[in-house]
């Protein structure tokens, strides 16, 4: 049997090491978005209890795959690495699907107003949608975890839409990806439009929500 060359087992053995390191990184979002999710859980069945209401209705999560990873530190002009990936924000990420507008920014006060999470980045989208319509609240939270060799700060973004706003954001997305990008300028202007509806039907079932509660 020939001996593997020992540059290549010097070659595979910092291969092998860099893979774990990265996926150390990577299992760190994952930790993040964990606590997170607990903490809006609690936020969700306290504020069920107290106020008989339920501000969420769906909890999503996942961690950006490696493409994704990888086209973004492209556009950003960044290695394509553990530092390029350091630099990204929203590798982690959690949405937030709420019934109503002011859900949103109350569970994101609720959220920040925690001693253990500091938002590094706020994007108000719902007060200043994107020139397509796209709305949403998006803010960049960092949050201590706890490991056995001490405490990391993990940044993570949290979505919060409503049920409206992910439903136009959602069926955009699709098209923006059965098109390649490349989305005719008619279906563009029926979307941009048919996000206007959608937020006409926000203030509409705001004001309902809000008459039927008694303005709270
Ligand atoms: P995914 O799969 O959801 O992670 P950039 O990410 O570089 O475009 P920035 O400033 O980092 O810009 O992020 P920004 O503007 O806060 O928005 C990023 C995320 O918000 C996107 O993530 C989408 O989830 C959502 N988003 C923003 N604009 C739109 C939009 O016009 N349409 C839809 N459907 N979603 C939008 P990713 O990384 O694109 O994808």
């Amino acid at each position: 049997m020939t001996a593997i060359p020992p540059h290549l087992v010097e070659a595979a053995n910092e291969l092998l090491a860099y893979g774990r390191s990265m996926q150390r990184e990577m299992s760190r979002y994952e930790f993040g978005i964990q606590e997170l999710l607990t903490k809006l859980r609690i936020l969700r069945d306290e504020i069920s209890l107290e106020d008989d209401y339920n501000p969420i209705e769906h909890l999503s999560h996942r961690v950006k795959s490696p493409q994704s990873i990888l086209e973004k530190l492209q556009r950003r002009g960044l290695e394509p690495g553990l530092e390029g990936v350091k630099q990204l924000d929203d590798i982690a990420g959690i949405r937030v699907t709420c019934s109503f507008i002011p859900d949103t920014y109350r569970l994101h006060e609720m959220l920040d107003a925690q001693p253990d999470i500091t938002t590094l980045h706020l994007k108000d989208y719902i007060a200043e949608p994107k020139p397509n319509g796209y709305r949403g609240l998006h803010a960049i939270v960092e949050t201590p975890v706890n490991l056995s060799s001490g405490q990391v700060p993990v940044k993570v973004e949290i979505q919060y839409r409503t049920i409206a706003m992910d439903f136009w954001a959602s069926l955009e997305h699709k098209i923006y990806y059965k098109y390649d990008k490349a989305v005719p300028e008619r279906l563009l202007s029926e979307l941009t439009a048919a996000a206007t509806t959608a937020n006409q039907l926000d203030q509409r079932m705001k004001a309902i929500h809000q008459e039927v509660r008694g303005g709270s």
